[in-house]
């Protein structure tokens, strides 16, 4: 007897008609995937596929890689560029010299009238490296605002920071091979199946076949707590007295790595002391994992051969986000865990180029990890560049979430904003609609004219999107990958490396650096100023990059490849080589829920969408999953503040409020709501944002919320509709 279909009837894809494939980097989250992009015989871009032989992807690509291609040609693209004397007056079509000519004419105005720092820039993850470059000697070189940060302050602030107070330096020292070789891996606020789906996907891959054990700290239940061995419900914004006990455990039960911690680390003793007030039993009353799980796992981790810890936004966005990564350091300092294959404090990045802007872009100081505040590498640069060292400032300015109240209080008076939206992103939307009609002047330069901070713009500059240019970006691994040019830029809209060289011409200063015209020359020029660094690049070309498929940091001139792990020989970045452990006492200071407002509101992302949906909002391939502004709430709250499943309520803070869609889950405890963030006029206008200290990224995910129900829905839908209005 045969079994199965006589006659094969293999599955066939469909002819797209594709007849040349190129090669580039996707353009979304910091995963850095390798993608080949189809072109038919028209050189119309109609199809992608993952690189096999790249080594972060192995020919697999997520939702939003594969139609990355649709971009091109979708809608709200910036076109020509456009100006008007006064906002909420109609835009006029200019020409490039024009809208350049008027920019830098009201950069000098500004500057000249209220000084130097009242004109701030404020940039991106989201454009090459070789263009953050560029920028940061415009800014630093030419124009010489001190008041000039990005969005990263939005999202990877906290890493930055704690991994410079605890190692010395910016750099996540491990990469994705460590799931091939730990032993246990602890994730914290971290949702890796929907926001970095390739890397999810090797870290399944690596636990199939060597069954570690995955503990995942997340207030909500997500897809990658579902797939855990233990899952720790932790309430939110107290993560620190969680690593806090597992220290305490670990030094109570002698389960660290004496030897690790006297070679390698400095103040274990203040350290130690202050861990001894984090008991378990007390720990628990705070961060609401009891005492035997907080045990447990504390010693499953220190017993491991090597043990891993990442962490994303949960950890950074919260008013003790830097303490976070520096307790996620500690731990794994204190049991030998940096370094090694397998032992990592692994940063998972955000944005696709996030990496690029803190290496490169001099918007927290210079140029490759250099330091404003360091007079060695002020002269350096200034050399480099051919400028007086004394046109640098001596210390940092401010940063974004302290650029925006400037403007408020008048300090600043006139803007650049550059790949980022923060009409829909930050905190307190009715706040920052206020700060952006206050600027005298604003540029927006964006690949979407439909971006929302666009209706406050007295220009915007159209700019060429992901491939429809060539640089590289660097991804959560410390790999720089290629984006190779695969199609024109849309319209007249031009790349922002033109932009920046064009506005760098029209700058009057008696000295300026030399701006060159191509990206691959922009390189050769980091290139140089690598040498020697932790971020040394000198050993990599554009053509390297391809063959290799990206290269990690640092890879020395002669090397034949990167380098996969940092601080391997355990000598780290402060003068004496040693880590610092740094004691962290916790303070509780978020807005809690109260009788008033009795719900923790927590806010992220779906698979489906990135950030504020100028991109995916318009590809009905992405937005037909999530098309609508919901909140996830238990059903036990639902029936508590009488709304239901499916119907729209409100969401009140002391902010404002917003009109949601409710979706019944157990997703989430019956104290807390969670929200998207894609979509305007939602979930940031009732947010709060409370800055950390030290990093000063905003705490979206905690706040104080109520729900109310809404009689007339069809009114509600009606605004529910405004929210997604592509
Ligand atoms: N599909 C998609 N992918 C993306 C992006 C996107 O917009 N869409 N954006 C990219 C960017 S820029 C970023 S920064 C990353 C973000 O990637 P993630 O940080 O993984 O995503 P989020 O959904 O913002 O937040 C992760 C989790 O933090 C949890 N959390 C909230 N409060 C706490 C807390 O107090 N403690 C702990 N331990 N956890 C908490 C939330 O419940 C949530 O499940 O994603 C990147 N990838
Ligand atoms: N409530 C809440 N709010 C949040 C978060 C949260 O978890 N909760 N997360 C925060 C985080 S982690 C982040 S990273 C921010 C992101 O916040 P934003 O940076 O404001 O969001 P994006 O939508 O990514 O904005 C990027 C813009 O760059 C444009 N763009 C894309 N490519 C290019 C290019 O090559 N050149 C130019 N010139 N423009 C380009 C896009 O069209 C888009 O308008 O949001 C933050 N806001
Ligand atoms: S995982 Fe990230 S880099 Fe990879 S295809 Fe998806 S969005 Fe792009
Ligand atoms: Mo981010």
């Amino acid at each position: 007897m045969l079994f199965g279909r006589s006659k094969k009837n293999p599955v066939k894809l469909a002819d797209k008609g594709a007849v040349e494939w190129k090669y580039t980097t996707c353009g979304y989250c910091s995963t850095g995937c390798s993608i080949e992009v189809g072109l038919n015989k028209d050189g119309k871009a109609v199809s992608a596929r993952g690189v096999g032989d790249a080594d972060v992807n192995r020919g697999k690509l997520c939702i939003k890689g594969i139609f990355e291609y649709e971009l091109f040609e979708s809608g709200g693209r910036g076109r020509v560029p456009l100006l008007r004397e006064r906002i909420h007056e109609p835009f006029r079509e200019a020409g490039w010299d024009e809208a350049l000519d008027r920019t830098a004419a009201e950069i000098q105005r500004i500057q000249a009238q209220y000084g130097r720092d009242a004109f701030s820039i404020v940039s991106t993850g989201q454009i090459m490296t070789e263009e953050f470059y560029t920028l940061g000697k415009l800014a630093r070189g030419v124009i010489g605002t001190n008041n000039y940060d990005g969005n990263t302050t939005l999202c990877m602030a906290s890493a930055v920071s704690g991994y410079k107070r605890s190692f010395g330096s910016d750099g996540p020292p491990g990469c994705y091979e460590d799931f091939e070789h730990t032993d246990c891996l602890l994730a914290i606020g971290s949702n890796l199946p929907e926001q970095h789906p390739i890397i999810y996907w090797r870290m399944r891959e690596a636990r199939e076949k060597r069954h570690f054990p995955l503990i995942v700290v997340d207030p909500r239940v997500t897809m990658l707590a579902q797939n855990a061995d233990m899952h720790l419900p932790i309430s939110p914004g107290t993560d620190v007295v969680l690593l806090n006990s597992l220290a305490y455990v670990i030094l109570e039960e002698g389960l660290q790595d004496e030897d690790y911690i006297r070679a390698h680390t400095t103040d274990f003793d203040a350290f130690k002391a202050t861990v001894q007030d984090y008991d378990p039993l007390t720990a628990s009353k705070i961060c609401g994992i009891d005492e035997d799980t907080i045990r447990n796992v504390a010693r499953v981790y220190a017993r491991a051969n090597a043990a891993m810890t990442i962490w994303t936004m949960g950890i950074n966005q919260s008013t003790h986000g830097s303490d976070g990564v520096v307790a996620i350091n500690n731990l794994n300092l204190i049991t030998g865990n940096i370094g090694k294959p397998g032992g990592s404090s692994l940063s998972i990045t955000g944005q696709c180029n996030a990496m690029g802007t803190r290496e490169w872009s001099s918007c927290s100081g210079l140029p490759g990890y250099r330091a404003l505040e360091k007079a060695q590498d002020r002269k350096e640069v200034a050399e480099f560049w051919g400028i007086d060292e004394d046109f640098f400032p001596e210390k940092r300015g401010m940063f974004m979430t302290d650029i925006l109240p400037a403007i408020e209080t008048g300090q600043i008076k006139g803007l650049w904003l550059i790949a980022t939206n923060p009409m829909t992103s930050m905190p307190n939307t009715a706040r920052i609609r206020k700060t952006l009609e206050k600027l005298e002047f604003l540029v927006v330069q964006d690949a979407y004219a439909d971006v929302e901070t666009n209706e406050y713009s007295h220009v915007f500059l159209p700019a060429a999107v992901w491939a429809e240019k060539e640089g590289v970006f660097t991804n959560t691994e410390r790999r720089v990958n290629l984006i190779r040019n695969v199609m024109p830029p849309f319209g007249e809209s031009k790349p922002d490396l033109w932009i920046f060289n064009e506005m760098a011409k029209r700058i009057e200063r008696d000295k300026k650096p030399g701006f060159p015209e191509t990206a691959e020359q922009a390189f050769e020029e980091m290139k140089q100023l690598s040498k020697g660094r932790l971020l040394d690049i000198s050993g990599m070309s554009y053509d390297k990059l391809e063959q290799q498929r990206g290269l990690q940091w640092p890879c020395r001139d002669g090397d034949a490849t990167g380098a996969k792990r940092l601080y391997t020989d355990g000598v780290f970045q402060y003068p004496d080589g040693k880590a610092k452990l740094i004691p962290l006492p916790f303070v509780d200071n978020n807005e809690r829920p109260d009788d008033e407002y009795p719900l923790w509101l927590n806010s992220g992302r779906v698979v489906e969408h990135f950030h504020t949906r100028t991109r995916t909002g318009k590809l009905g391939n992405q937005n037909k999953f999530s098309p609508t502004p919901y909140m996830e709430m238990n059903p036990d709250a639902a029936a508590a503040f009488g709304v239901e499943h499916g119907q729209y309520a409100r969401l009140v803070s002391r902010r404002g409020d917003a009109v949601v869609m409710v979706q019944c889950t157990q997703r989430v405890p019956r104290d807390m709501i969670f929200v998207p963030f894609h979509y305007h006029e939602c979930v940031n206008r009732v947010s709060l944002g409370l800055l950390d200290p030290h990093s000063r990224q905003p705490a979206y995910k905690q706040c104080a919320v109520r729900v109310e129900p809404i009689e007339d829905q069809q009114a509600a839908a009606a605004i529910n509709l405004a929210a997604r209005a592509y």
